[in-house]
């Protein structure tokens, strides 16, 4: 039988797998033109529009479940559905754009049409630009991205214009590769190479599923021992008047965390999928504006140039876990808010809140009274070293009491408002006024340990109550029955986590270690579990160990 004509199938598949390679390829331009031409970058537009669809438990669930790499999962699964789109734009393309028949393509001389391959690179701009980009509110062509139209347009051209004739390329390729096998092959051949094929992509699926079924099991016997739970121990909520805190000497337990985190061990969350901003100090400003009779802007130099203070705080993720790992504490030094907006001439009546726009498209607000706090710092410098690149380099907002949300990096704008602006986690389910809800954490020994019985050891971690001190700390050895006082390291000041530890002298047998905090107003730490969404995690961090 002589073949003139690819069959609908065959058109389909070869175009979806020209559509495949084109699009990985035609990927991996967008995200380096992204890095570092600030060119668009799909994927994080998408992502940042997914999680707005989705609920704050859904969210939030998905990252108890895969942990603090969520983030990076998601990205590659994002990343994934776009080849697989340009796959299937492929195959769509390939059924619907002229292709010639086979035969022409018998003496090499006639190719694909190129022109093809430019339409599909035009109507592709023009559906990301138009459709796409407005319905995950990134605006017409990326209007209200901060790299702006002119490079969305740009760099999206640029890419569309790779898939389109790398598409062309490929398709061409493909066809020609066909016939010649047509040339060579018996009937049964074609059907043994088909049968084959398949036989390895479900091989393929078969491995990719039980993999994934695997990290999943794995992660979940794994996070199952460090949970919260429920103890029900009747204590009052609120304890008056409050504790008076027993500091007292202070061994250095091995485990526990150092009371200032440094730089390079400080906790770094942020909503960006593939990499985090980079300001360069030189053309950076800081402008001060909206509801206010003076607006300005700032150099680094300039800003560099106000007097600032020195203040320790501790932060913590709204999505910590309680006994999670996303909280530290440095030494920050900077120039309070307040004093930003003094400069600024008279605050309007009915200005209610001041929002912190960022460079990577994140903006968050406080309310004007806590901007108008003294330990409301526009952070400069980290641990007596400028603030580096991850934790917001030039300036960062500190706010301490609230959630590290709030904590603005890479701010370039401070906008005094009059309506009850909703940031970046708000619109996507979190609370807005945000404040930190008192937790403790065990350090030493880690869940699942196996100690030596009638050895003299110790249990030691850390407490955190947001900006109102940690008057007490008590440690129950029998999972919640009875209670003793830990002794506390005495912090630097109210602002920071307070170091705990209890020596210990274990017997035989299996222990469940649970710990609470009480804060300097004599509030008990909440005990019943909470996720950490919306309005951040409660519940007591309870471990279970052996002595043998
Ligand atoms: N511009 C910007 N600022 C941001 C974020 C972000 O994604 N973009 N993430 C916030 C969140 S959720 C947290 S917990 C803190 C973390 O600050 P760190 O990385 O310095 O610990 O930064 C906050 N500031
Ligand atoms: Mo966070």
């Amino acid at each position: 039988m002589k073949i003139t004509q690819l069959s609908r199938k065959q058109r389909f598949n070869s175009g979806f797998l020209a559509g495949l390679v084109a699009g990985i390829l035609a990927t991996a331009l967008m995200l380096l033109l992204s890095a570092t031409l600030g060119g668009i970058s799909l994927p994080e537009v998408f992502g940042s529009a997914l999680t707005q669809l989705m609920p704050a438990s859904v969210f939030d669930y998905l990252h108890q479940l895969i942990g603090g790499d969520a983030k990076h999962y998601f990205f590659y699964i994002i990343l994934i559905g776009q080849c697989l789109v340009f796959a299937l734009i492929g195959g769509l393309a390939s059924l619907a754009l002229p292709l010639p028949p086979l035969a022409s393509l018998r003496d090499e001389q006639e190719q694909w049409l190129w022109p093809a391959g430019l339409l599909l690179a035009l109507l592709l701009w023009l559906l990301v630009g138009l459709v796409f980009l407005p319905l995950t509110g990134a605006g017409i062509f990326g209007a209200q991205l901060n790299i702006g139209t002119f490079n969305t347009l740009l760099s999206l051209a640029v890419d569309g214009l790779a898939f389109g004739l790398l598409f062309v390329f490929f398709q061409n390729w493909l066809i020609m590769r066909y016939w010649h096998s047509l040339g060579t092959m018996t009937a049964e051949d074609m059907l043994e190479a088909s049968e084959n094929r398949r036989q390895i992509l479900r091989r393929g699926l078969a491995v990719v599923g039980v993999a994934t079924l695997g990290v999943l099991a794995w992660r979940f016997i794994t996070s199952a021992g460090t949970t919260a739970t429920t103890i029900v121990p009747r204590v009052k909520s609120k304890i008056i008047p409050p504790p008076t805190p027993r500091y007292g000497t202070f061994s250095s337990v091995p485990g526990l965390s150092s009371e200032i985190t440094s730089n390079d061990q400080y906790y770094v969350v942020s909503k960006n999928l593939v990499s985090d901003p980079t300001v360069a100090a030189s053309s950076w400003q800081l402008k001060v504006y909206g509801k206010v009779t003076q607006p300005y802007t700032l150099t680094y130099d300039q800003i560099m140039a106000l007097p600032r203070k020195q203040q320790y705080e501790s932060m913590m993720c709204i999505s910590n876990e309680v006994g999670g790992p996303y909280m530290s504490n440095a030494l920050w030094e900077g120039i309070p808010l307040a004093d930003l907006l003094t400069r600024a001439g008279k605050i309007a009546q009915g200005a209610s809140k001041v929002v912190l726009h960022a460079t990577d498209d994140y903006a968050d607000s406080i309310h004007l009274t806590k901007a108008l706090e003294p330990t409301t710092l526009v952070a400069l410098r980290m641990n007596d070293a400028t603030l580096p690149q991850g934790h917001g380099f030039p300036a960062r907002l500190l706010v301490p009491g609230i959630y590290g949300m709030k904590h603005v990096k890479w701010i370039t704008g401070i906008e005094v408002v009059d309506n009850d602006f909703q940031g970046y986690w708000q619109q996507r389910g979190w609370s807005d006024p945000a404040p930190i809800r008192l937790t403790s954490r065990i350090d030493t020994p880690l869940t699942g340990a196996t100690l030596k019985a009638n050895k003299d050891t110790y249990i030691a971690g850390v407490a955190f109550s947001g900006n109102k001190g940690i008057s007490e700390v008590d440690v129950s050895m029998d999972g919640g029955k009875t209670w003793s006082v830990a002794t506390l390291k005495q912090p630097p000041s109210n602002l920071t986590w307070v170091l705990w530890e209890l020596p210990w002298k274990p017997a035989a047998g299996n222990h469940t270690l649970v710990v609470r905090a009480v804060d300097m107003e004599g509030n008990v730490q909440d005990p019943s579990p909470a996720p950490p969404a919306p309005d951040g995690s409660s519940g007591y961090h309870t471990i279970a160990v052996m002595a043998q």
